[in-house]
């Protein structure tokens, strides 16, 4: 529900807030939620292009970090204790992004995804 009226506010602009169920700030900038666990990341994978603030949690039982590349960007966030959380702001053009945890031989154990942003 936050991440579709997230997207009508970026498509509508802020003419149309009859519905304001979204905060007003988030008319601006794009915001996405990243949940790290031990062995995957969850994330949504489709992205508008522009400025988005990855807000990342870790979920998981050791230290874990966020890293995205691509389109020559190349951003990571510290690494995070167990329960910690941070966020990342990032500017994505179209086309597609790798996304990892930096900690040592975590993204061949399954922590790495991609997102598409268009
Ligand atoms: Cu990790």
């Amino acid at each position: 529900m936050v991440l579709a009226s997230t997207t009508l506010t970026l498509t509508m602009g802020t003419g149309t807030s009859t519905a304001a169920v979204a905060a007003p700030q988030s008319a601006t900038m794009a915001s996405a939620g990243v949940t790290l666990h031990d062995g995957h990341i969850s994330m949504r994978h489709v992205f508008h292009h522009g400025s988005v603030t990855f807000t990342i949690r870790n979920a998981g039982t050791v230290p874990h970090g966020f890293a995205i590349a691509g389109r020559g960007v190349s951003a990571r966030s510290a690494f995070l204790n167990p329960g910690g959380s941070t966020t990342l702001t990032v500017k994505l053009h179209r086309g597609r992004y790798s996304v990892w945890c930096p900690v040592d031989g975590h993204r061949f154990m399954g922590m790495w995804t991609w997102i598409g942003v268009r």
